[in-house]
C-alpha cells in the first residue's frame, strides 16, 4: 500500500559476488488481528537474533518495522514492511503486516510472497473474528502456518483454553509443540507416521517439517513478545521445521506491493525462479523495461544488490509499467483478491483545487492501493474511492495532505454494489470508422458467487493472430466494466473470446479496445442482469431475554441465521446479512442490551441484493445514455462510418454468431417481467404438498361461469395465508383466540375452505410453531386447503418467505399478511400481497356472493348445505 519514508543506505556484508550465500532462505509473514502483538514479536525476533542491539517498543514509536509517521503516531501498523535476519543456517525474510481490518487488503497482497506464516494470537483476546478471516485467507493461499500465542505474561485464558478455542474456532490440526504428547499428536496427522510411531519409532524433524509444509499440522508455541518469553524456542522451531521451496532455473517473480519514495517508483517482488540482476530487461505484455536498482529493505533502510537469487524479497526501480499483483517471467498474474472494500466514499476537494490534476495524484496512490478503485463521475464532477472503513478514511486524508499538501474531506461511505448476469450470451462489438477495423465476439456466462471476472480465449489463431488475442484479453482486464442496471462494476462472469477479425491494413491497437468494450456492453444489454450487494457473516450475542428482538431485527434486515445457541444466560445468533443493514446495528445492540450484547462481523462477499428494485430505481441509470460505455457498434459503408444500435448489431456483424452454433437462440428476458407458468407453480405445490388432488368441494364450472361480476381470474391462483397474523387482525377470530387458539384456527380453516370452494383458488394457510417445544413440521390437507404447521424454531414467516422466494415473480400468487417483512419479501419476489384487513373484505364479499348463490339455488331447491350444493 502507501509507502513513504526517508531512505538511508547501509552496507550488507553478506553480499559476496552479488549473491547471498545461505543454505536455506525462507519468507515468513506475520499475521494477526489488530494489536495482537505482531510488531512487538517481530522486534523481539530481531533482537534475539542479533539484528537489533535493543528491541524497540510500539508504545514508544521506535520500532524497526513501524516507521511511517502515521504508524508511530497511532501505534498501529498500516503498511507491510520487512526485515531480514538469520537463525543458524536459515535466512528469514520477515514481512510484518497490518492487523486492522481496514488495511487487510495490504495483508492479503503480502501473502503472495510468503513461504510460511506466523499467525499471532493474543493470549488476552484469543481467537478474534478477524483471526478467522486471516485463517481462511491462509487456507485459500495454501500457506503453511506456525501459531505463536503471545501476551501470555498478561493472558486471561490458560494455554489449554487457548488451544481449545483454536481447535474449535479455526479448523486445523493445532499441536502444542511444548507438550509431552507432541510426538503422538504429530504421528496422528498421517497414517504412515502413526504406524511407525506405534512400532516405537519417533517422528523425525524432516517428517515434522513435511507435515507443516503440507498444512497437515500447525505448530503452536506460547510466550510473550514483549518479555521475550518463548521467542528463542519459536525461532528454533522455525529453523528446524521449515523447508526452502524448490525454485526453477528460469526467471519468475511475483509483485506484491508498489510504493514511491521521493524520487522513485518501487516495485516490491519476490523472485520465485532464476535470478534477477541490475540492467536485466523484464518483459511484460507488449512492452519491456530495465531494472535500474535492486534494494533489500530492513525497516526503512536498505542495501543495494547487483543480483539476487530465487527466494529473495526485494524492491526494484525502473519497472515503471509493472502493476501490483502482476507476475513476471513464468509467474502468472494474481487473480482478484478475496478481501475488497465494500464501501464507496466521495472525496471533497478544497476550493480552487482542480479535480483533473488532483486525479493524476490520486492515481499514484491507487497504484499502491489498487483497491481504491478511484472513479471520476464526469456527470456529477465528483471523485469516489473504495475504502474498507473509517480508519482507512482518516489515513487516506493524512496521506493526501502529507504527500500532495492538499486538505481534502471524505464523505461518509455508501455501499458498493455489483452486477452480474444469469444466463449465457454472446456480446458483439464492431468498430469500423473509415480506415479502422476490429470485430470481437465474446461469450459471457455466469460464474458462482465470489468467482470474480475470468477471461479466456478460445479463438483459433487461424482466424485471429495471437497478438490481437492477447490485446483483447488485456483490454478485458484493464477496464472496470460497468453493468447495465445501475452502472456498478460487473463480477462473477466468465468472458471467453470466441472470435474476432482484424483488417490486414486498417486495424490499429485502439480499434480492438473499442470493439472489446462495446462487445462487453452489448452482451450485458442482452443478458438478464442481477444486482449484488456485500454481505457480512455476523455473530450477535445478546442476553436471552433479547433474542426475540434480535431475531426480529435480523429478519427486518433480510438476514438469514442458524437457530440460536444458548449458554450462561446469553444467546448467540450466527448468520449472514447485508452490510448496509448491519453497519449501523452494533450501536443499537449495545444500547438495547445495556452494553451486554455484542455484534461482530466479517466480510462474506457479494450476494443477491435484498432490495434491488429500489436501488435500481434510485440509481436512475440509463445504459444507452452512458456514451462512455456504449453498447452500440460502428460500421462503415460508402466511405463513411455509421453507428448501429446494440440490438441491431447482429444483423450487421461480419463474423457468424458463435453462440448460435452452440445453443439455439433464446430471446432476451427482461428481469422486471418474470412469470412462472401454471405448470411450474403446480410442480412447486406438488413438491410441497404432494400430488394435486381434485377436491370434493369443487364448484361446478357452470356456476362459476355464471358469476360474471366475480373478478377473480379462473386459473391457478394461489393464496398463501399467514394464519396467526390473520387471526389476530380479524376481530371475531381474535376474540375467539383469547378463549381458545385452537378454535380460532379451526374457524379460520373453515372460512378458508368456503373461500377456496367458491373461488377455486389454491389456498395454503401457514401456522407458526416456532415457540412450540418439540413440534415437528406438519403439513396436511384439510378438505380443499393446504395447512402447514412449521417445525419448532422455524418461524412461519420464514417458511412463507422461502415459499414466496421459490415461487418467484408471479402475479397469480398472493400472500395475505400484515407482517411488514413478508410483505417486503413479496414485493422483492414480485408476488402480490394483501393485508389481513383487505383479505377480510374479500372473504366477506365472497361470503356475500355465496349467500346470493345460495338464495338463488334455494329458490329452486330445498337443499341448505353450502358444501353439498357447491360440490355437486
Ligand atoms: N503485556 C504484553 N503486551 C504486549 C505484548 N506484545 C505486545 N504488547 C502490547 O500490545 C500492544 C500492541 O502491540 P503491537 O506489537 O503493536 O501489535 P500489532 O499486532 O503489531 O498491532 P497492529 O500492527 O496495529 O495490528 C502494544 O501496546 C504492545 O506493547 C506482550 O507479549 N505482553
Ligand atoms: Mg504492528
Amino acid at each position: 500500500m502507501f509507502f513513504f519514508t526517508v531512505y538511508g543506505i547501509i552496507k550488507y556484508n553478506l553480499f559476496q559476488g552479488g549473491q547471498i550465500m545461505k543454505s536455506k532462505k525462507i519468507v515468513m509473514g506475520i499475521l494477526a488481528h489488530v494489536d495482537a502483538g505482531k510488531t512487538t514479536l517481530a522486534e523481539a525476533m530481531l533482537y534475539k537474533t542479533g539484528k537489533l542491539r535493543r528491541a524497540g517498543r510500539v508504545d514508544n514509536g521506535d520500532t524497526l518495522l513501524d516507521t511511517h509517521s502515521l504508524e508511530r503516531e497511532r501505534g498501529i501498523t498500516i503498511f507491510a514492511s520487512q526485515a531480514v535476519f538469520s537463525v543458524n543456517s536459515t535466512e528469514i525474510t520477515l514481512l510484518d503486516t497490518p492487523g486492522h481490518v481496514d488495511f487487510s487488503a495490504e495483508t492479503e497482497r503480502t501473502l503472495r510472497a510468503l513461504d510460511y506464516a506466523v499467525l499471532v494470537i493474543s493470549g488476552l483476546d484469543g481467537v478474534q473474528p478477524h483471526t478467522r478471516t486471516l485463517w481462511k485467507l491462509l487456507g485459500y493461499y495454501n500457506i503453511p502456518t506456525f501459531v505463536f500465542v503471545t501476551k501470555m505474561d498478561f493472558a486471561r485464558l490458560t494455554k489449554g483454553e487457548l488451544l481449545a478455542s483454536l481447535k474449535n474456532e479455526l479448523d486445523g490440526n493445532f499441536t502444542d509443540f511444548d507438550s509431552n504428547e507432541r510426538d503422538e499428536e504429530l504421528a496422528m496427522c498421517r497414517d504412515d507416521l502413526l504406524e511407525k510411531y506405534l512400532a516405537g519409532e519417533k517422528v523425525t524433524d524432516a517428517e515434522t517439517a513435511q507435515l507443516i509444509r503440507s498444512r497437515l499440522c500447525f505448530p503452536c508455541l506460547f510466550g510473550s513478545g514483549l518479555k521475550f518469553d518463548g521467542v528463542d524456542e519459536f525461532l528454533d522451531a522455525v529453523d528446524r521445521y521449515t523447508l526452502m521451496p524448490e525454485y526453477p532455473e528460469v526467471f519468475g517473480a511475483k509483485v506484491f506491493k508498489i510504493s514511491h519514495d521521493k524520487a522513485d517508483r518501487l516495485v516490491h517482488l519476490k523472485v520465485t525462479g532464476g535470478k534477477l540482476s541490475v540492467r536485466d530487461t523484464v518483459k511484460h505484455g507488449t512492452t519491456q523495461s530495465k531494472i535500474s536498482q535492486i534494494r533489500i529493505y530492513s525497516g526503512e533502510k536498505y542495501i543495494t544488490a547487483e543480483s539476487v537469487c530465487a527466494g529473495t524479497v526485494c524492491a526494484v526501480t525502473g519497472l515503471d509499467e509493472i502493476k501490483n499483483g502482476q507476475g513476471l517471467g513464468f509467474e502468472a498474474s494474481s487473480s482478484e483478491p478475496v478481501l475488497e472494500p465494500v464501501m464507496n466514499y466521495r472525496i471533497v476537494l478544497p476550493d480552487g483545487c482542480d479535480p483533473q490534476s488532483f486525479m493524476a495524484k490520486l492515481r499514484l496512490l491507487e497504484e499502491e492501493e489498487p483497491l481504491l478503485h478511484v472513479k471520476w463521475n464526469s456527470h456529477l464532477q465528483e471523485i469516489y474511492v473504495g475504502l474498507m472503513g473509517e480508519i482507512q478514511t482518516e489515513i487516506l486524508k493524512s496521506l493526501i495532505a502529507e504527500r500532495f499538501g492538499i486538505e481534502v474531506n471524505i464523505d461518509s461511505g455508501k455501499v458498493l454494489y455489483k452486477e452480474t448476469i444469469t444466463q449465457k450470451v454472446e456480446g458483439v462489438g464492431h468498430y469500423e470508422p473509415l480506415r479502422h477495423y476490429a470485430e470481437v465476439h465474446l461469450i459471457m456466462e455466469p460464474l458462482p458467487r465470489g468467482s470474480g471476472l475470468v477471461f479466456e480465449s478460445k479463438c483459433s489463431e487461424d482466424n485471429l493472430d495471437r497478438n490481437w488475442q492477447r490485446l483483447i484479453l488485456m483490454h478485458l482486464a484493464e477496464k472496470e466494466h460497468l453493468g447495465v442496471l445501475t452502472g456498478s462494476p460487473i463480477t462473477d462472469i466468465k468472458i471467453t473470446l470466441a472470435a474476432g477479425r482484424a483488417h490486414i491494413k486498417h486495424t490499429e491497437g485502439g480499434d480492438f479496445r473499442q470493439a472489446t468494450y462495446r462487445a462487453v456492453r452489448q452482451g450485458l444489454m442482452q443478458a438478464q442482469s442481477k444486482l449484488l450487494e456485500p454481505y457480512y457473516n455476523f455473530r450477535l450475542k445478546v442476553p436471552n431475554e433479547y433474542i426475540g428482538r434480535a431475531i426480529n431485527d435480523i429478519r427486518m434486515f433480510s438476514g438469514t441465521f442458524d437457530p440460536p445457541e444458548e449458554s450462561d444466560g446469553m444467546s448467540l445468533l450466527k448468520g449472514k446479512a447485508p452490510v448496509i443493514t448491519l453497519n449501523p446495528y452494533a450501536a443499537q445492540v449495545a444500547s438495547y442490551t445495556g452494553g451486554r450484547g455484542s455484534l461482530v462481523f466479517e466480510n462474506a462477499g457479494y450476494d443477491d441484493c435484498h432490495n434491488s428494485e429500489k436501488i435500481i430505481e434510485e440509481a436512475g441509470y440509463f445504459p444507452e445514455s452512458d456514451l462512455e460505455n456504449t453498447p452500440d457498434s460502428m460500421f462503415c459503408a460508402h466511405g463513411g462510418g455509421f453507428s448501429v444500435k446494440w440490438n441491431k448489431v447482429t444483423e450487421y456483424m461480419h463474423l457468424e454468431s458463435c453462440l448460435k452454433k452452440e445453443i439455439p437462440f433464446t430471446p432476451a428476458v427482461n428481469h422486471r417481467n418474470l412469470h412462472i407458468d401454471d405448470k411450474e407453480l403446480e410442480a412447486i405445490m406438488e413438491r410441497e404438498f404432494g400430488p394435486v388432488k381434485y377436491n370434493l368441494f369443487r364448484p361446478k364450472a357452470r356456476e362459476v361461469q355464471q358469476e360474471k361480476h366475480v373478478d377473480f381470474e379462473k386459473k391457478s391462483q394461489c393464496i398463501i395465508v399467514d394464519g396467526y397474523n390473520v387471526i389476530f387482525a380479524w376481530d371475531d377470530l381474535k376474540e375467539l383466540a383469547e378463549q381458545s387458539l385452537e378454535s380460532a384456527r379451526n374457524r379460520l380453516m373453515e372460512i378458508l375452505c368456503n373461500y377456496a370452494a367458491f373461488t377455486h383458488y389454491n389456498v395454503i394457510v401457514v401456522f407458526d410453531a416456532y415457540n412450540v417445544a418439540g413440534s415437528q413440521a406438519n403439513r396436511f390437507d384439510y378438505h380443499n386447503i393446504h395447512v402447514v404447521f412449521t417445525k419448532e424454531r422455524e418461524l412461519g414467516d420464514v417458511y412463507i418467505q422461502k415459499l414466496v422466494t421459490e415461487i418467484g415473480k408471479n402475479e397469480n400468487v398472493r400472500v395475505v399478511t400484515s407482517d411488514a417483512l413478508i410483505q417486503l419479501t413479496s414485493v422483492q419476489a414480485g408476488v402480490l400481497r394483501m393485508s389481513a384487513r383487505e383479505f377480510e373484505e374479500e372473504v366477506d364479499s365472497v361470503h356475500a356472493k355465496i349467500g346470493e348463490v345460495l338464495k338463488n339455488i334455494k329458490e329452486k331447491t330445498p337443499k341448505t348445505n353450502i358444501g353439498e350444493i357447491i360440490s355437486e
